[in-house]
């Protein structure tokens, strides 16, 4: 045994003592590696103590954003474009972005995403680089920068702004050679010094032929660095080292969703050279299946060579495209839908980028915002009011578990371990909302809800992974007394939020 694990050791048995939020000696920002044969356990330890970077925590705590799939597809009425469209027909007669942002504002998201190129190649920005643009259209007689309307209407009504900027391109003659990975980078230059701050820079999967039936390797590795280096407190999505991909477009993350997954020798390795350089990525380029349930998993932590912190994005449209087509006005997803979708991404430790595509008149259908304005209003009814703020808590004040701050949190004396709330008259509910203190891991593999019944305790609900949030639903119960059981963690729980709600009669069941 080493003398630094024996002082871990000592570390660890010191903290059964406290009770309140404690910042951990070990703390590894965005990932660890494990030394050669680690026994699980130890394993488990190091993961419990990889916390998110600063621009991944701001981006975490948005919790809702909203994506634009706007473009010369809206007006082909297709899903993906050729690159051979003519620019003519991009021609929107009432666009307003200021109605995008402000629908999203009162929806409460946080961030708008738009698509400033897709697979087609088409431009939304007049680019230096390319005709293929707006500036060969005929709305705003070709003067038209909708990145920049986009952009500027964010900031009016308060909305952070985000980037999508498709690697694939079937327009551009220079795709398949080296010298498109240069005019990759001369348009994510454009749109990262042009329009003010970035939040999010989002590069999908999809790698295509270009025109010349060719395709391209990216040098994913140099856009990352461009970004660094122009926009440091943005994240890079999908392809790309700080948001994961959920792994599906449905909007239903999982029931165990670890933001601390395992990572290859030659992630960490990647990781830790550039991280060395002043202007370094700190990156890695994805790899492996994001579709597999359970990615970070006691039985992957086994044969890891280390972890990174990696969260999950769950993207889905509010229709069945990603692009507007009139034919699907009807098949807009309804407010029941979307709550389910809230409880199965936001509720299960993912965020939620939910995709609002405009018409041909350039606005966001009113069949989307009226579902989208319900499932809002309905989920204020059901959050409006935290029961819990009315109990006493034992072992520590109810007032830190009901505030909205991570750091202050809960510290369980052991990793399993129990907190208990005593109402002065009964009350029923039937939701629960989990968060753990994620500025110090995560860490809880399973809990319960437990309510007492005369002498006996019952379960009401149980989960494994909390994270950032956990919501669950259950049938409703009246009790006076409740306990939060944490059954099994990698390390002492850190509990920042407990909630108990009773839902609105509005919302009803809905199927997948
Ligand atoms: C996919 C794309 O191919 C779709 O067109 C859309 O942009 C979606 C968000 O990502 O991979």
């Amino acid at each position: 045994m080493t003398t630094s694990f024996l002082f871990r050791l000592l570390l660890l048995s010191a903290g059964s003592l406290t009770v309140g939020c404690r910042s951990a000696a070990e703390r590894y920002v965005g990932s660890a590696s494990f030394p050669d044969s680690l026994p699980l356990e130890e394993k488990c330890r190091i993961a419990a103590h990889v916390v998110p970077s600063e621009r991944q925590l701001q981006w975490q705590q948005m919790e809702f954003t909203g994506f634009i799939c706007y473009g010369i597809n809206t007006f082909t009425d297709s899903e993906w474009g050729t690159g051979r469209e003519d620019p003519k027909l991009f021609a929107p007669t009432e666009l307003d972005a200021r109605q995008w942002a402000r629908t999203a504002r009162e929806a409460g998201m946080k961030m708008l995403l738009l698509t400033c190129k897709h697979h087609d190649g088409f431009c939304l920005w007049p680019s230096r680089y390319t005709d293929f643009s707006v500036a060969s259209t005929p709305w705003r007689d070709g003067k038209g920068d909708l990145v920049r309307e986009v952009a500027d209407a964010c900031r009016a009504e308060g909305l952070k702004f985000a980037v999508y900027l498709s690697p694939w391109d079937m327009n551009h003659p220079s795709y398949g050679t080296d010298a498109y990975n240069d005019y990759f980078v001369n348009q994510l230059e454009e749109l990262l010094t042009q329009y003010g701050p970035i939040a999010e820079v989002w590069f999908d999967g999809a790698c295509g032929e270009g025109p010349n039936g060719k395709k391209q390797v990216y040098d994913f590795e140099r856009y990352f660095a461009t970004i660094r280096r122009l926009q440091p407190e943005a994240v890079i999505a999908i392809m790309g080292p700080d948001v994961r991909w959920v792994g599906t477009e449905s909007g239903y993350g999982r029931d165990t969703e670890w933001s601390v997954i395992p990572a290859s020798r030659n992630m960490l390795e990647r990781i830790a050279a550039s991280s060395q350089q002043e202007r370094g990525t700190g990156t890695f380029v994805p790899e492996g299946d994001m579709m597999v349930q359970n990615l970070g998993g006691r039985d992957k932590l086994a044969t890891a060579d280390g972890v990174i912190w990696y969260p999950s994005e769950v993207d889905v449209s509010i229709r069945p495209g990603w692009y507007y087509h009139a034919a699907q006005d009807t098949l807009v997803k309804s407010p029941a839908k979307l709550i389910d979708i809230y409880y199965s991404s936001i509720g299960k430790n993912s965020l939620l980028l939910l995709n609002l595509p405009p018409d041909k008149r350039g606005l966001i259908h009113e069949n989307d915002i009226h579902s989208l304005n319900e499932m809002q209003r309905i989920l204020r009814q059901t959050f409006r009011d935290n029961l819990l703020r009315t109990a006493t808590a034992s072992p520590y004040p109810v007032s830190e578990l009901t505030d909205s701050l991570l750091t202050t949190c809960w510290t369980g004396r052991a990793t399993s371990d129990t907190l208990e709330f005593t109402f002065d008259r009964p009350q029923t509910f039937d939701r629960l909302l989990l968060q753990e203190n994620i500025t110090e891991g995560q860490r809880v593999e399973s809990f319960a809800l437990e309510y007492r019944q005369g002498d006996t305790w019952l379960t009401a609900a149980e989960g494994t992974t909390i994270g950032y949030k956990r919501i669950l639903r259950f049938p409703g119960i009246t009790t006076q007394d409740i306990r939060i059981v944490i059954r099994q963690s990698r390390d002492l729980p850190q509990i920042a939020t407990v909630g108990l709600y009773q839902s609105s009669p509005e919302e009803v069941e809905t199927t997948k």
